[in-house]
């Protein structure tokens, strides 16, 4: 997977020279470049933002360097390498809630750009611009504010990279983890088996598989319904099972 990223605090991005995305990076399975917004400038000053139309605080990024950005990064004619047009993400508090399912979704894609957004967000016209020739999704994290986009591209490149081939040693730790089957995973334990006078769960050590899985599904069950309600209220009945209904 290809990923662009632009920005005006191109340094918020060192921690993706790290760890799982580093080495998916250093493998090749992850190609990834980040882009100084200002290099779209062509003001002495390197000018981003202005004043809203219309009035009201704060500042707007200016159309015109994000404008030449997309056009660089996005070009109508397409390098000979093959390329695809990119995938447009932009994170923003008002975007569609950033789910597994769009990890997902993303994950499967061959090209991801991301505009990342300060101050009052970038002006409605680069977006609607960009829809008439990309696939174009605004993406929230939640609902709270945050100063930028930077750290949302953090967030949400580490879901997708994780889910790309070759990317996690162990693939089967895709499968029981929370949110894969709609439930928050049961807790998780290791040595030493009695610690400041806190147990390891019995069935745990038991060796019995069947109990063992069991007792999972009933953890995830009850913290689900506990933590998150609108999680079970969401759960399609044909993933319960006659023991998950009993209890
Ligand atoms: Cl994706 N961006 C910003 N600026 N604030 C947010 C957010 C994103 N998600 C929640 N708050």
């Amino acid at each position: 997977m290809r990923v662009d990223i632009v920005s005006i605090f191109p340094e918020y991005f060192a921690p993706l020279d790290l760890s799982l995305i580093g080495r998916a990076r250093e493998q090749g399975l992850l190609r990834l470049a980040v882009h100084d917004l200002r290099d779209w400038t062509h003001d002495v000053h390197r000018t981003v933002d202005d004043t809203p139309y219309g009035g009201g605080p704060g500042m707007v990024m200016r159309p015109e360097p994000w404008g030449e950005a997309l056009d660089a990064l996005a070009p109508d004619e397409l390098a000979p390498d093959g390329l695809t047009l990119p995938r447009l993400l932009v994170p923003s508090p008002a975007g569609a809630p950033f789910t597994q399912a769009l990890a997902h979704e993303l994950a499967a894609e061959s090209h991801l750009l991301f505009a990342c957004g300060r101050y009052e967000g970038i002006d409605q016209r680069v977006l609607d611009h960009a829809a008439t020739r990309l696939k174009v999704t605004e993406v929230s994290l939640g609902d709270y504010v945050l100063f930028g986009g930077e750290v949302a591209v953090l967030v949400i490149l580490e879901a997708v990279t994780r889910l790309l081939p070759g990317v996690l040693g162990n693939a089967g730790s895709l499968d029981d983890e929370s949110h894969a089957h709609g439930l928050l995973e049961a807790p998780m334990y290791t040595k030493p088996a009695s610690w400041r006078g806190h147990e390891v769960p019995d069935v745990l050590r038991s060796g019995d598989h069947g109990r063992i899985a069991r007792w999972r599904r009933d953890e995830a069950l009850t913290r689900t319904a506990r933590r998150r309600p609108d999680m079970i209220a969401a759960l399609s009945p044909e993933i319960l099972d006659k023991r998950d209904v009993a209890a």
